[in-house]
């Protein structure tokens, strides 16, 4: 019963802290076969290690804004756990930046991370800060002030951050200009550079893309394939514009796409001219997903909140989800719309864009469920292979980081699998991703003694 007193504890530790505790609440069920079965890692409580973080930095940032007024925000890092490599996880700038969601994201990070492959640890940082209606001056203002606190707790060997919801290219280049000011030295200490200055190619598309393969992967697995299969997406910035690329390319359609004001659905697919209308109006134009719907003929709009009870994109009749916006935006309500409108597979694009009762919801009901801390590993395993071009000095081709990339994908989902068979829970990768992930940190821990 030791995972129950474990889960009461963090409960008591952090009472204010419902997204760390929903991350958490997940591994610790998943890990039972585990401790039972190594009772020197729970004699060691290298889980209990796990779920404290080994440093959480909160700071002040403050700006001038383009009126003269000041501006405060809070700035975080958490630096979750260094077993198997130097903190690496990205910045995420939205006004619902708390300690939790940062701890839930750096926690599930560390496992993401060990599934990889390469070696990096798990963290986590961010903003309070609203990009939103900001003037690209504000916007550099704010990352030189963030960054003025940052640089004095990362280095390229020791935390790199990277980006994250509302954190993207522009950011990573006035957050890598103001570190480069301060520190006078130029090395990979933020991943998602651009290709000029020590960026990888691929790394945008990454966790899009990879999401794709992962999907694929588990359709070959029942001898089944993505293509002609009718996808909704939700979200419609970074990881949701790739993973419909992606879609695309391998023969499926995607119809749905969303942003935090409502989503659109265009039945006959968002391909073509309308996705590079989507990326226009999201990456430049930084518009609503509404004006797809004004422009193409094609597409309905449909106003909504991802998070609100009822979502009704996910009442669409199709073959795949695919959350790629935000957690927590699939609860058991949306999961039996999808499981009553057929679908097959569930990919996580998103981290924990389902409930816990919409992912019990989701696997009882036989739907093939891809937990994001391996279906969205994509994107940071290829900021681990920019850091190795970095450390290497080098610059590789696109076909040699994809093909990385999907070595990589496919080597997650084979170790997912064979975890998930090994501990009695065949087909479960949910299980599979906790328990290979966070085998190989347990066994860094316990070489690494008590510290
Ligand atoms: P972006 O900022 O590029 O896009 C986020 C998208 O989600 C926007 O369309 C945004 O809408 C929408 N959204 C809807 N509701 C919310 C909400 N309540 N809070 C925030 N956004 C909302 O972020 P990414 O595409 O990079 O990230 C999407 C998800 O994927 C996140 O969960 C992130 O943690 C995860 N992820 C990202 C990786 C990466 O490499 N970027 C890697 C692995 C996971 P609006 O435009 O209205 O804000
Ligand atoms: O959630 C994630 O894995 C990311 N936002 C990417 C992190 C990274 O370091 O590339």
């Amino acid at each position: 019963m030791a995972h129950t007193v474990i889960l009461e504890t963090v409960k008591k530790r952090n009472p204010n802290e419902p997204e760390f505790i929903q991350a958490a609440q997940e591994v610790i069920e998943s890990l039972i076969p585990v401790l039972d079965r190594n009772p020197e890692l729970v004699k060691l409580k290298i889980l209990e290690r796990t779920l404290e973080p080994e440093r959480l930095i909160s700071f002040r940032v403050t700006w001038l804004d383009d009126k003269g007024d000041v501006q405060i925000n809070r700035g975080y890092r958490v630096q979750m756990n260094s077993a198997i490599g130097p903190y690496k996880g990205g910045l995420r700038f939205h006004p619902s930046v708390t300690p939790s969601i940062l701890k839930f994201l750096a926690y599930e990070q560390i496992f993401k991370n060990a599934l990889t492959g390469i070696p990096m640890g798990g963290g986590k940082g961010g903003s309070d800060f609203d990009p939103k209606g900001k003037s690209e001056n504000e916007i550099m203002k704010f990352c030189q002030a963030f960054m003025g606190e940052l640089a004095r707790h990362i280095d390229h060997r020791t935390d790199v951050p990277a980006g994250d919801i509302g954190v993207g290219g522009r950011e990573i280049g006035y957050l890598f200009g103001a570190y480069k000011k301060i520190k006078n030295e130029f090395t990979g200490v933020l991943t998602g550079k651009g290709i000029e200055w020590g960026g990888s190619l691929i790394r945008s598309e990454a966790t899009g893309y990879g999401l794709i393969y992962f999907a694929e992967n588990m359709f070959q697995n029942v001898g089944n394939t993505i293509r002609g299969k009718t996808c909704l997406v939700s979200g419609s910035g970074n990881v949701a514009q790739y993973a419909i690329e992606k879609i695309n390319q391998m023969g499926g359609k995607a119809i749905t796409a969303s942003d935090s004001s409502g989503f659109i659905y265009d039945e006959g697919g968002i391909t073509g001219d309308k996705l590079e209308f989507l990326k226009d109006l999201k990456n430049n134009r930084r518009g609503r997903i509404k004006e797809y719907a004004d422009q193409f003929k094609s597409a309905t709009y449909h106003a909504g909140d991802a998070n609100a009870d009822h979502n009704e994109m996910w009442t669409i009749k199709a073959d795949c989800a695919f959350p790629c916006a935000t957690q927590n935006e699939i609860n058991d309500k949306d999961a039996n719309h999808l499981v009553k409108g057929g679908v097959l597979l569930l990919g996580e694009g998103a981290n924990m864009p389902t409930t816990i009762e919409g992912i019990n919801v989701i696997m009882d009901n036989g739907v093939m469920y891809a937990p994001g801390k391996a279906s969205n590993a994509g994107g940071v395993a290829t900021s681990g292979l920019e850091m190795m071009q970095n450390y290497m000095g080098q610059n590789w081709t696109s076909e040699d980081v994809d093909s990385k990339l999907q070595g990589i994908m496919k080597n997650i989902h084979d170790n997912c699998l064979a975890a998930a068979k090994e501990y009695g829970k065949p087909g479960n990768y949910m299980v599979g991703a906790n328990i290979a992930g966070f085998l190989k940190v347990a066994n860094a821990m316990k070489a690494q003694g008590i510290v």
